[in-house]
């Protein structure tokens, strides 16, 4: 097995989600790459030691400059806050490097236009981690849509609920804050969550032509971690948006961090001349699924539980049965984009796939701030 040099930016939540799959990956799946941990970056020399240390990692770094000039290394992944991306990742991709970034791609499209044309231009494999896609259920709904039993979509239903910024007390900026910075994250609710939402649902349903929508910040003045003084709230705390898909069905999107309970309620469900789905994140493993042809009297919802060989990256896992959880949908992409530059190819999704969905969350802002329908661009 040929091995791959791997240097990870940032060490938070998603620093340990990657460090977690290019570890597990080899173990599961059988790669033509074997990932290795080369080098962990953070701006902090104790934190990025420990993290280095307990993850296995060879040795750790202090400035990604270095990490992108560093001859060891085949390939950078981004982990680390939305406002680093860009320039990172383009960096990356003129040192020919190949580049793995954290959703979402940049912070509005002209970054992310900036980025796809700089993989592009050194024709470097590049992915962005939409990690919902490689839940089993999940690529289990998309093959029964691409088999064709739905039949004409009619209906697209989605949410990203969460209920973690209701206090005003809580601060914004820095550390684990930088979600509730515009300038940081991009926008809100809209990239950080929403983007999921739309990545799934373009994956499963084809291209969003129009939207209309509405955004809200419900508490306007927050006291900034690095400032320490009370400023604007500039994200969008809640963002609700229609939908017109090219294939003509009909589409709500709503993702809020105000929806009291609820931690991360994603789901989805789609409605067909057929057949019927529904997804839920909170009960990963299951695929609900309806039937229009079963036989009248038995005719009712299955409660699939993917645990089984023949359905997707089971065989790979446990015994028929045993499910697995939120941590293999990042195993699952990690060995997809191995497999995938085994066979000379980028895995789904690149840059420019991900530019597409930063097309529609910008349309969605645009919208929100217009009070209009926006027709959303293409590539
Ligand atoms: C925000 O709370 C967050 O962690 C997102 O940033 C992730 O992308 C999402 O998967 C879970 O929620």
């Amino acid at each position: 097995m040929k091995k791959l040099n791997i240097g990870v930016i940032g060490c938070g939540f998603m620093g340990r989600t990657h460090s977690n799959a290019f570890r597990t990956a080899p173990n599961f799946f059988n790669l033509p790459y074997l990932p290795v941990l080369k080098s962990i970056c953070a701006r902090s020399p104790d934190r990025a030691q420990s993290f280095a240390a307990q993850w296995g990692y060879e040795s750790f770094e202090t400035d990604w400059r270095k990490l992108v000039a560093s001859q060891d290394i085949d390939l950078i992944d981004i982990a680390s806050p939305n406002d680093t991306h860009f320039e990172i990742a383009i960096a990356a991709a003129k040192a020919g490097k190949m580049v793995m970034c954290e959703k979402p791609l940049g912070r509005n499209p002209a970054e992310s236009e900036a980025m796809v044309k700089a993989v592009e231009d050194a024709g470097v494999a590049n992915m962005v981690w939409y990690n919902y896609r490689r839940v089993p259920a999940v690529t289990m709904a998309k093959q029964l849509i691409d088999e064709g039993r739905l039949g004409r979509i009619f209906h697209y239903r989605t949410v990203f609920l969460q209920d973690w910024t209701i206090s005003t007390e809580l601060p914004q900026g820095g550390e684990g804050l930088w979600r509730l910075d515009a300038s940081v994250a991009g926008s809100g609710v809209t990239g950080d969550l929403l983007a999921h939402n739309i990545d799934t649902a373009m994956w499963l349903n084809g291209p969003i032509d129009e939207v209309t929508a509405m955004t809200e910040t419900f508490i306007k003045t927050r006291k900034h971690n690095l400032t320490g003084k009370d400023q604007p709230v500039t994200i969008d705390d809640a963002s609700l948006f229609l939908a017109r898909f090219k294939n003509g069905s009909l589409a709500t999107f709503e993702a809020t961090r105000y929806a009291r309970g609820h931690k991360a309620l994603y789901t989805f469900e789609i409605n067909g001349e057929h057949a019927s789905i529904k997804w839920d994140l909170h009960d990963l493993h299951r695929l609900e699924y309806f039937d229009h042809r079963d036989e009248g009297k038995l005719r009712g919802w299955r409660s699939i539980h993917i645990t089984d060989s023949d359905q997707p990256y089971m065989k790979n896992w446990w015994v028929p049965g045993l499910q697995i959880g939120y941590e293999h949908s990042f195993i699952h992409q990690a060995a997809d984009f191995l497999i995938a530059l085994g066979e000379g190819k980028s895995a789904s999704p690149t840059f420019a796939e991900a530019l597409k969905t930063d097309y529609v969350t910008s349309a969605v802002l645009e919208s929100a701030a217009n009070r209009s329908w926006v027709k959303v661009r293409s590539l």
